[in-house]
């Protein structure tokens, strides 16, 4: 019995070693309950009673020796499978990272923004009103009737004959003088449409800055001082700008609104065509039948009013030659701004 032991123990160990051992069927066959270990001590009956102690001693050591043995093989086949899993996911955190792309603001927010700021900083309040609007409000309102010639350059949109989309922004302007009373100074940026063809110069859909101020007292001299701090803060300190006379049926007296090139400051060039003056604006001091229009005494009150196209200013700064690359969203355009 005890070379039986003895052999059990041998060829556990020496199969222990084979590179493709399965150690838990070699647990079940040798150690488990119907295993060789265990068929040995049953047959331990048949042994003398001193033999006995001497075989059960040696069968302890035998199933000792081959869990230690078992214990030891399993141990290096987990710390393998570990290690080969540590190798085949291999982080390197000192790679450089994916840069995440980064977009920014389009020109025409920028530009808007920045003149928000700029009338913010004088005292004004951003106005906004529906695109959609009724006939009254864009025209009516304005002093400009029906069959007024007004209404064939500033031809728009028709939803019915009383609906259309705004071709200004001065209907979100007399919407605040309907509904507060002055001192009233607000700007309104916002879409507008005209009924133009899409062209390097013109657009049917494009952004107006309007501005107005009513209260006692206003003059020519407060339109000036506006536009004179808001041409300075947006084009440079040595910005000038000229005031030529012009017709609006809304504004009277009405002006068209030059600031100095600021690119050669009056020289002529390029981008002035020679001039030394670039128009951006129109302005002029609200018609009393407008002021009335809007439950506004004009007797009391007096007031200014400009609007500006965004485009128009943006594309005079960047020396932008073309008014459709602001709708094209293609990047190599974007990307410069
Ligand atoms: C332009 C320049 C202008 C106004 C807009 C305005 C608004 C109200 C009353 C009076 Cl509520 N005027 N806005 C004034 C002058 C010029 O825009 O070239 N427009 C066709």
């Amino acid at each position: 019995m005890k070379e039986k032991l003895q052999q059990i123990k041998e060829a556990a160990l020496s199969e222990l070693k084979a590179a493709d051992c399965d150690t838990e069927a070699l647990r079940v066959r040798y150690l488990g309950k119907k295993g060789e270990l265990t068929a040995v001590l049953r047959g331990m009956g048949a042994l003398t009673p001193e033999e006995r102690p001497v075989v059960g001693q040696m069968a302890n050591e035998v199933r000792a020796e081959i869990e230690a043995a078992l214990a030891v093989r399993v141990a290096e086949e987990k710390e393998k499978a570990l290690n080969d899993r540590l190798a085949r996911e291999k982080l390197d955190v000192t790679m450089p990272g994916t840069p995440s792309r980064m977009g920014h603001q389009h020109p025409l927010t920028r530009a808007q923004r920045e003149m928000e700021e700029i009338f913010i900083g004088m005292g004004f309040e951003i106005a906004e009103g529906p695109e959609v609007e009724y006939d009254y409000y864009n025209f009516k309102a304005l002093n400009i009737p029906e069959n007024h010639p007004a209404r064939d350059t500033q031809d728009t949109f028709y939803i019915t004959d009383n609906i259309l989309l705004r071709s200004q922004t001065s209907p979100v302007q007399v919407r605040v003088m309907e509904k507060q009373s002055p001192p009233i100074r607000v700007i309104s940026p916002g879409r507008v449409y005209r009924s133009d063809a899409l062209d390097a110069t013109h657009s049917p859909l494009f952004h107006q800055m309007e501005g107005l101020v009513v209260d006692k007292g206003i003059t020519m001299s407060d339109l000036k001082g506006t536009l004179e701090t808001f041409a300075k803060k947006m084009f440079g300190e040595e910005t000038k700008i000229r005031f030529r006379p012009h017709h609006f049926p809304f504004t009277e007296p009405s002006a068209e609104v030059d600031v100095s090139c600021f690119v050669c400051g009056g020289k002529g060039c390029r981008v002035c065509k020679g001039e030394g003056w670039i128009e951006i604006l129109g302005a002029g001091m609200v018609h009393p039948f407008v002021l009335e229009n809007c439950g506004i005494d004009p007797e009391v009150y007096s007031g200014f009013a400009f609007g500006m196209g965004l485009e128009r200013v943006t594309m005079t700064r960047y020396g932008i030659d073309d008014i459709r690359l602001f709708y094209e969203n293609d990047e190599r355009f974007l990307k410069q701004f």
